[in-house]
């Protein structure tokens, strides 16, 4: 396949689908569904469902093309030695990190709760990322993974907006990828911050990348 550009903000992004990756950040039970750590932190976890079929559909279109694609998931190990007390301690959520919810442990790896949604299932083959933190490249083997596959550019889904997105896409473009974030694939408890959040990443020219709808994506890539 040749190279790609797509209409975005601030200007039309370029990339090659043999170099780029789909990173499908963060969309786990315990953000996205009832007696998770977002509602347990007082949000609104019905929010971020809007971010699913549009999701779904990216994914479709990135693994017919043969493209990489690269889950994360935030979560710690069982015993919490990745946990710091800062993140533990932090806020007055009814259930802390590690302590047993009705989906298991919150945000502990192997926990259904800590695992992505039904609709969103990684295939066999693709790869998950577990993250102690809120970027992708933060204490795991996310940036290795990438350089092996010979990626340079990053199409970005996932939740929250302003949190873990913002986090990896920045940590991404301090590292020299391309990001491109998919606006309606992204999501967030505050829609306000979703928008300014967007915002953020296309002002100055593209500080930290591009913005543009899932659909500019997968008409490119049809
Ligand atoms: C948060 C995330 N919001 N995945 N995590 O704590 O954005």
């Amino acid at each position: 396949m040749t190279v790609l550009s797509v209409d975005a903000r601030p200007y039309p992004f370029t990339f090659d689908p043999a170099t780029t990756a789909l990173v499908v950040i963060d969309m786990q039970r315990d953000f996205m569904e009832p007696g998770g750590f977002g509602e347990t932190l007082g949000n609104d976890v019905s929010l971020l469902r809007s971010t699913i079929e549009p999701t779904a559909a990216t994914l479709t279109a990135f693994r017919a093309a043969g493209m990489t694609i690269v889950h994360t998931r935030e979560g710690h190990r069982p015993d919490l030695s990745d946990l710091p007390d800062a993140k533990r301690n932090r806020g007055n959520p009814t259930l802390r990190i590690g302590d047993e919810g009705p989906r298991g442990r919150i945000l502990v790896v192997g926990e259904e709760g800590q695992d992505i949604v039904d609709e969103l299932r990684p295939l066999p083959g693709e790869a998950v990322v577990d993250k102690p933190g809120k970027g992708a490249f933060y204490a795991t083997e996310f940036g290795d993974l990438l350089q092996r596959a010979g990626i340079t550019s990053l199409v970005v889904a996932g939740v929250t907006t302003e949190v873990c997105v913002h986090t990896t896409v920045r940590e991404a473009n301090d590292r020299g990828y391309e990001c491109l974030v998919l606006s309606d694939c992204v999501g967030s408890y505050f829609p306000e911050f979703h928008r300014i959040a967007l915002e953020m990443i296309a002002a100055q020219g593209g500080i930290f990348g591009w913005v543009t709808p899932s659909s500019t994506v997968l008409d490119a890539l049809a």
